[in-house]
């Protein structure tokens, strides 16, 4: 009985909390507070009274989907792992957060780092492995403490290391830190970091459940996603499912940045709308100001107009509606943020970031900023968009890894959403919302 678990529904927000449910309630650094709010129960509960087959089952009955943004099926990846054969297996949860916008993992680690333990110790037990590593950002350091310091106390109070609980189970945790390339969050450019090579993706397939960290069977799952395992347990996968939607159900952590009143962190059932995140969580625009322009998912998520308000948020609204969840970013702009400025920017990051092992992706971006710098100053041709849409497909078909093939997520949104802002640009020679800068060429 005890091993039922009330979610809070927060009083004050209406939020709907499960990933959350002790981020500011408890001190993170005592262990015996989480243990109090039925902490490591659900690593009890499956090393006394579930067979490993039986816990990915619960996981694939749940739903469960990658909370990095991709929304791959957790259970799917751990059978995967499960069903490999080999003399060593590993689990690795991907806390390289970042996303520009992003601090969701961040906030889960800072707050409620033993949520992740436990999950990364019963994913251990589902699928064989006996060794684990969370790979955090470098300037996480308040994440880094927080986790190092539940990782101590979890050996000290036998949750970790050999026969936990009094089990011929054995399973040991280590930390990794991030050097601060954007990359490295890419899956198998982790693996590579992990392994003290240059964090460079990896072709795949061979995907890392058969094929992973140095060369073994390895689950790697993002930190949010990792946090809802422990309450999947406990409460078993129907009581998940009757949050979200029927194809993606559970909560979304949500980063609310740019121009609305209250940024920060929210967690809402999948389905929520954009504007509901804007306007009731995020407390509309600061100074009243009009919203024109919305980026969901992440730098690598796709731009709206204020039409697609009203989609529900889930792992279907990208392909149904165009409008991506991703790693749950929602940065709100105002009438005064200008399209060409803002697609400059984000052509920057990726320009920056792209780890230059691929031609299309390094190349690409390199020209797409090119472009879009020439357009900001008022010397943009006509040619130049289709050029830009040329970029964006050659780099999501022949990139290598995740980060060239979603450049044309952000890259095609803009470019088709708000349209008339880049014909100003070219033809008119204006700037309709008066950021840029035009300078005539001499
Ligand atoms: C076994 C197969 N495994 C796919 C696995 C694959 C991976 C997962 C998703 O991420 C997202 C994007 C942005 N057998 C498999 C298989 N898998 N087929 O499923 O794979 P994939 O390739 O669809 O996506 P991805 O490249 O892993 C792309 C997001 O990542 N992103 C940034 C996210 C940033 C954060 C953060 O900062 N916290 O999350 C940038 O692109 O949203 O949707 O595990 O192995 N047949």
């Amino acid at each position: 009985e005890k091993l039922k678990v009330v979610v809070e529904k927060e009083k004050v927000s209406a939020e709907t909390r499960i990933v959350l449910r002790n981020v500011g309630v408890i001190n993170p650094k005592n262990i015996e507070e989480y243990i109090a709010r039925d902490g490591y129960f659900a690593l009890h509960k499956v090393l006394t009274q579930m067979k490993p087959h039986e816990v990915i089952e619960v996981v694939k009955a749940s739903g469960l989907r990658g909370r990095g943004g991709a929304g791959f099926p957790t259970g799917l990846k751990w059978e995967f792992t499960a069903k490999a054969k080999a003399d060593q297996k590993y689990v690795i949860c991907n806390a390289d957060e970042g996303e520009p916008g992003t601090f969701k993992d961040r906030l889960i680690m800072e707050g409620d780092p033993h949520s992740v333990i436990e999950a990364m110790v019963i994913c251990g037990y589902a699928v064989g492995a006996t060794k684990g590593y969370i790979y955090i950002r470098g300037e996480y350091y308040g994440s880094v403490e927080n986790i190092q310091k539940a990782i101590q106390d979890a050996y000290e109070y036998g949750f970790l290391g050999k026969n936990i609980l009094g089990t011929d189970f054995s399973f040991d945790l280590t930390v990794r830190l991030g050097a601060g390339a954007y990359v490295c969050g890419e899956e198998t450019a982790l693996l590579e970091s992990i392994e003290g090579k240059a964090g460079r993706p990896r072709l795949k397939p061979p995907y890392p459940p058969t094929h992973g960290l140095f060369g073994k069977p390895t689950v790697i799952n993002n930190v949010e996603t990792f946090a809802n395992i422990p309450m999947i347990i406990l409460n078993g996968p129907d009581w998940f499912k009757s949050f979200g939607t029927p194809n993606s159900p559970g909560t979304k952590v949500y980063s609310l940045v740019g121009n609305v009143v209250r940024r920060g962190i929210v967690e809402v059932p999948m389905g929520t709308t954009v504007r509901d995140l804007i306007y009731r969580f995020g407390g509309g625009l600061v100074g009243g100001k009009e919203l024109y322009m919305v980026q969901t998912g992440g730098t690598a998520g796709t731009f709206i107009g204020v039409d697609k308000l009203d989609v529900p948020l889930d792992y279907d609204s990208f392909a149904k509606y165009g409008v991506s969840i991703g790693s749950g970013v929602i940065l709100a702009m105002s009438e005064d943020v200008c399209p060409v400025d803002v697609a400059l920017n984000t052509m920057q990051f990726f320009e920056h970031e792209s780890c230059g092992k691929c031609t299309p992706c390094r190349e690409g971006t390199r020209l797409a900023v090119q472009i879009l710098e020439r357009m900001s100053k008022g010397q943009g041709k006509k040619e130049d968009l289709e050029t830009l849409k040329e970029i964006a497909k050659v780099t999501q078909e022949a990139s290598l890894c995740g980060l060239g093939q979603s450049i044309n997520v952000p890259l095609l949104s803009i470019l088709q959403n708000f349209e008339s802002d880049f014909l100003a640009h070219i033809g008119a020679k204006s700037c309709p919302r008066g950021v840029c800068e035009f300078v005539t060429p001499q």
